[in-house]
C-alpha cells in the first residue's frame, strides 16, 4: 500500500473514531463472557441501530450474523469482522471513485452540487475544484447562490485557492442564469469541468426546490447532456435525517449520486450503511475536513474496517 493510501486510511479512522467507538466498546460488553444467542443479538441490533445503521440495515445484518458458525469460544473480533464483511457487501455496489461520474461525449464535464442548508456544498466544490486540477483539467465555478453576498465571496475564495475561474451574479439574480452563463463561459473557453454552487434549501420549501428543476431545465437549452451528475450533499453529523434529505431531493431532481460530508468527529457515520442500503445511489467520496484536501475516495473495505477498527 502506498504511503498517500495509508495516510488516507489513518485520517478516516480518527474521522470515524468517535462512530467505531461506540460500536467497538458496545460490541465487546455485549460478548463479553456472553454466547451469540436471541438475547446478545437483540443487544447488537439495538447497538448497530443507536449507530445510525437504520433499523432495515441493523436488521438484515444481525440475521446474517445468526446463521454464521462462530466457534464455541467466540472472540469480539470475529465478530466484528463479521459485521464488517456484510458491511463490505453493502457498501461495495455503492462506492465509486469520482473518476467513474458520468464523462460528457462533448463540451465540458457539469456537475451540479445541491443540498440543503450548510451541509458542505461550497467547501465540497473548492475540494473537488483541486482534486481535478491535480489532474490538469481546467475548472470553472458557478456561483449559483445567490442568496447572499457572502455565498459569492466564499466561492470566489476557493476559485483564488484552487485556480478556478469563477462565473457570478449580483445578489438575488436568478441562479438559472449564472448556470447558463457559466455554461457558455465553460464551452466558448474549452474548459474541462463546470462545477455549480446552490443555495441551502430546506426540503421543505417548495419554491427553492423548483429553483433546481429550473436550474437544470435552463442548462439543457444549450446541451440535453447536461449535468452530467447531480451530487446531493449530505451531513453525516444530521444522522437520520440524511434519509429525509435524499428522499425529498431524489423526489424532484434525479440525483445520481452522494458525497456524505464531516464523517471527522462525528459519532454517525454508520449512516452511509443504512443509506447505501436503501437508496443504493454511488456514493463518489467524503468529507473528513475542511481543507481542500479532506476529500477522500469513498472505498467499502477501507470503511467498514475503520468502522469496525479492524487492522489494516
Ligand atoms: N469538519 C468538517 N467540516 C466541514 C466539512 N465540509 C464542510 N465543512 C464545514 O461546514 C460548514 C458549512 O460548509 P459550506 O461548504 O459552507 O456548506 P454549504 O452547504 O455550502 O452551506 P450553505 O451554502 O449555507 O447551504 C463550513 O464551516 C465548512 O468548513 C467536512 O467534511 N468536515
Ligand atoms: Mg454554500
Amino acid at each position: 500500500m502506498s504511503e498517500n493510501n495509508k495516510r488516507w486510511i489513518s485520517r478516516l479512522r480518527n474521522g470515524l473514531g468517535k462512530s467505531s467507538n461506540r460500536l467497538v466498546d458496545g460490541i465487546s460488553s455485549i460478548f463479553s463472557d456472553r454466547p451469540i444467542d436471541a438475547k446478545t443479538l437483540e443487544e447488537l441490533e439495538d447497538l448497530l441501530i443507536s449507530a445510525d445503521l437504520g433499523v432495515d440495515t441493523a436488521n438484515k445484518l444481525i440475521e446474517n450474523i445468526s446463521k454464521r458458525r462462530f466457534s464455541a469460544d467466540i472472540n469480539t473480533s470475529e465478530i466484528r469482522k463479521a459485521l464488517a464483511n456484510d458491511i463490505v457487501e453493502i457498501l461495495g455496489p455503492v462506492a465509486r471513485p469520482l473518476d467513474q461520474m458520468t464523462k460528457p461525449s462533448k463540451g465540458p464535464q457539469v456537475i451540479l452540487l445541491v443540498g440543503t442548508n450548510g451541509t458542505g456544498k461550497t467547501t465540497t466544490i473548492g475540494k473537488l475544484a483541486k482534486r481535478f486540477q491535480e489532474e490538469n483539467k481546467s475548472v470553472v465555478l458557478a456561483a449559483g447562490d445567490t442568496f447572499r453576498a457572502a455565498a459569492v465571496d466564499q466561492l470566489k475564495l476557493w476559485g483564488e485557492r484552487t485556480n478556478a475561474a469563477v462565473i457570478s451574479q449580483n445578489t438575488g439574480s436568478d441562479p438559472a442564469a449564472v448556470a447558463y452563463e457559466a455554461l457558455e463561459y465553460a464551452i466558448a473557453n474549452n474548459k474541462d469541468v463546470l462545477l455549480i454552487d446552490t443555495a441551502g434549501r430546506l426540503h421543505n420549501k417548495e419554491n427553492l426546490m423548483s429553483e433546481l428543476e429550473k436550474v437544470v431545465r435552463v442548462l439543457r437549452k444549450i446541451d440535453e447532456e447536461v449535468p452530467q451528475e447531480i451530487i446531493l450533499i449530505l451531513d453525516a453529523t444530521t444522522g437520520q435525517n440524511a434519509h429525509i434529505q435524499v428522499e425529498t431531493f431524489k423526489k424532484l431532481i434525479n440525483i445520481s449520486g452522494l458525497i456524505v460530508t464531516k464523517l471527522d468527529g462525528s459519532a454517525r457515520g454508520g449512516v452511509i450503511v443504512a443509506l447505501a442500503d436503501r437508496f443504493s445511489l454511488p456514493i463518489f467520496a467524503i468529507g473528513v475536513g475542511e481543507e481542500a484536501d479532506d476529500l477522500r475516495p469513498f472505498t467499502a473495505q477501507n470503511f467498514a474496517d475503520s468502522l469496525l477498527e479492524l487492522p489494516r
